[in-house]
């Protein structure tokens, strides 16, 4: 199973320990093709190596050779937005994983897409039985 984890990088870097805690425990379930979006070293400014156009190519080519998708949507990006948005397109299953009881409201694009399964967490060990229970079926 080939899983695109989905997360902020210029949306905003706050959760990035959290994001790796998820992949990692993700990555008990098959393969993580987006294993950097909780690197440490990855920096709201981005890759400094590859370009915008190489990133959005390669991240393209994994979301279509991808199972399913998870994503983490606490922290607003747009780039999230749009892959849940290509991901939804291609027929890919989406679990979208939200942060509850920190004053933000999660878009209604997604809470209104009956498309998308929207988990609401407030704990780590929450979120991770969420994803299990979206992978078991
Ligand atoms: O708008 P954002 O930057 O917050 O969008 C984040 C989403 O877009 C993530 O789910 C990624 O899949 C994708 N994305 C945006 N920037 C990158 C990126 N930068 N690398 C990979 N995916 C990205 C360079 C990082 C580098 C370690 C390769």
């Amino acid at each position: 199973m080939k899983i695109y984890f989905a997360g902020s990088i210029r949306g905003g870097r706050d959760d990035r320990g959290l994001y790796r805690e998820l992949i990692t425990f993700i990555s008990g379930f098959g393969k993580v093709l987006t294993e950097h979006i909780g690197e440490k070293t990855l920096s709201e400014m981005g890759e400094e190596f590859i370009s915008d156009k190489e990133i959005f190519k390669r991240d393209m080519n994994w979301l279509m050779e991808s199972d399913l998708v998870i994503a983490e949507v606490t922290t607003p990006s747009l780039g999230v937005g749009y892959e849940i948005a290509c991901a939804e397109s291609l027929g890919k299953k989406i679990l979208c994983l939200f942060r509850k009881n920190e004053g933000k409201r999660l878009s209604a694009m997604l809470t209104g897409n009956t498309y998308v399964s929207v988990g609401e967490y407030s704990r780590i060990e929450e979120a991770k039985e969420i994803i299990r229970d979206f992978l078991n079926n």
